[in-house]
């Protein structure tokens, strides 16, 4: 007999780190016979998103997409609410209800939604209202979904903020050093602290928390949060990643081709994600840095937090004498480059990483070990996780809030011992080999997913 095929609509949050697992989920969920139905807000934030959505809809044709326009965004005097990433999660997060008309229309009548925890407490709603399931996709670690379901009681005892506090405790969890705390969450009038507190009290009416993550890599976290002792009410924590990449081949960059003429593992690849800038001068720090090492290198350099914004060339920032001296070690691009595609290049032996999540995930996959230089948001805390799972090492004196100029010798040092260290190689393998048996049939994240589909249909 035939059971019919669940219609589920996928609805993300603001730029790339959010949007890729999504686009990722999607793809799957299409692949085990679901319809998805795409929606997205009418403009984003960077060039990067509006070609990876046009992107994913070309090469999935039987995805439906509907776009939602915005409200206009809440002008503020307060400085830190100027990233325009925070600007818009809370502008989506407020027009969420412009998504009833086109969820309660949607034709064949919807099975599910999944969205962001960004929009979460408009979609608890619709969907009491549409009398379906919502589940939550979770685009950071289980470890720092605890942190923000700890981030109610945090935040209303002003005690945790004492200057001398070290850590603070989380139930379940080990205890999280304060310089991995995010610094919107040290200042609850921050637009994405207030995005975030204002959608966390629907989680426990979720069907469901999905998370981009797998049981092996976070085991204790998860287990925590399964078993109550994160909050009572939680819905089951459900690991369903990493998340495979999609297919996306307009790839021209050089990359690839130049990464085929190096020797194996020989390659660190750098890149801080899509929306983290350091500053000009660190980056030129980093570049001699790199030099010193000695070791090769592929590195992707943003200047801006917002790709739009690219000004100065590569000539203008590092200068031409760097560039001729490194040119048969390292390329250097200003692009947006397939890091998937790079991170399962057999060339590739590290990889230093602002430590975003799907960074993590990627690296997870293949095995590569990190160099972890976190910045701001979750990265902090995914470093931490990610050097105790032994995929990676992590100099925590280097940003999380921390302006001060990483030297080029530090630099270079850290370079050559995560390049250099057998152990730390071997670890980081078993990390690949533990995250593709997640993943593969039978495998723990494929059957949460299937577990998921199959309670939809
Ligand atoms: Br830059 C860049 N190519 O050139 P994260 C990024 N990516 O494929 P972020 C490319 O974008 P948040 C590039 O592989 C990853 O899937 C990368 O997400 C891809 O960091 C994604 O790693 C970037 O989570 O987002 O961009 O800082 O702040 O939300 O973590």
């Amino acid at each position: 007999s035939h059971t019919h095929s669940p219609h589920i609509a996928v609805i993300p949050s603001a730029g790339m780190g959010h949007l890729t697992p999504f686009l990722r989920l999607a793809s799957l969920l299409l692949s085990r016979n679901c319809s998805v139905t795409l929606l997205t807000a009418k403009s984003t934030v960077s060039n990067a998103e509006s070609r990876h959505i046009s992107f994913f809809l070309a090469t999935h044709p039987r995805v439906k997409h509907l776009e939602f326009d915005l409200i206009p965004p809440l002008q503020s005097s307060n400085s830190s609410a100027q990233d325009p990433f925070s600007i818009q999660y809370n502008a989506i997060s407020r027009s969420a209800h412009l998504l009833h008309p086109l969820l309660s229309s949607s034709s064949p009548p919807l099975s599910a939604i999944f969205s962001d925890l960004l929009v979460a407490k408009t979609v608890a709603c619709i969907s009491a209202d549409l009398l379906i399931p919502y589940y939550l996709v979770i685009t950071s670690s289980a470890r720092f979904l605890s942190f923000m379901l700890y981030l109610p009681a945090f935040v209303s005892n002003p005690d945790k903020f004492s200057s001398n506090a070290v850590e603070v405790e989380i139930p379940g969890s080990s205890p999280l050093p304060i310089s991995s705390i995010p610094l919107p969450f040290l200042n609850p009038n921050h637009l994405l602290a207030e995005t975030i507190l204002a959608n966390l009290g629907v989680v426990p009416e979720a069907k469901g928390i999905m998370v981009n993550t797998f049981d092996w890599f976070e085991a204790e976290t998860i287990a925590a949060l399964n078993n109550g002792i994160v909050l009572s009410n939680l819905p089951s924590v459900l690991p369903i990643g990493p998340l495979q990449a999609y297919e996306f081949d307009k790839d021209q960059s050089q990359c690839l081709p130049w990464l085929d003429d190096q020797p194996e593992k020989s390659v660190v690849y750098v890149s801080f994600g899509s929306r983290t800038a350091m500053s000009n001068d660190q980056i030129r720090e980093l570049g001699y840095g790199l030099d010193k090492s000695g070791c090769r290198f592929l590195w992707v350099v943003k200047t801006s937090k917002v790709d739009k914004e690219e000004k100065e060339s590569l000539e203008e920032l590092l200068g031409e004498s760097f560039l001729e001296r490194i040119k048969n070690r390292g390329m250097v691009v200003k692009e947006w480059v397939n890091q998937d595609k790079i991170l399962a290049h057999p060339a590739i032996g590290g990889f230093i990483s602002h430590c975003g999540w799907n960074s993590v995930t990627e690296a997870a996959e293949r095995g590569i070990p990190i160099l972890a230089w976190p910045l701001h948001g979750d990265q902090g805390v995914n470093a931490e996780l990610l050097q105790k799972a032994g995929l990676g090492i992590w100099e925590k004196t280097w940003g999380m809030g921390n302006e001060r100029l990483v030297k080029q010798e530090k630099i270079g040092k850290k370079i050559v011992e995560l390049m250099d260290d057998a152990e730390l190689r071997s670890r980081a393998s078993k990390v690949g080999r533990e995250a593709r048996k997640a993943t593969e049939l039978g495998g723990s994240s494929d059957k949460a997913i299937m577990g998921i589909i199959e309670n939809l249909t």
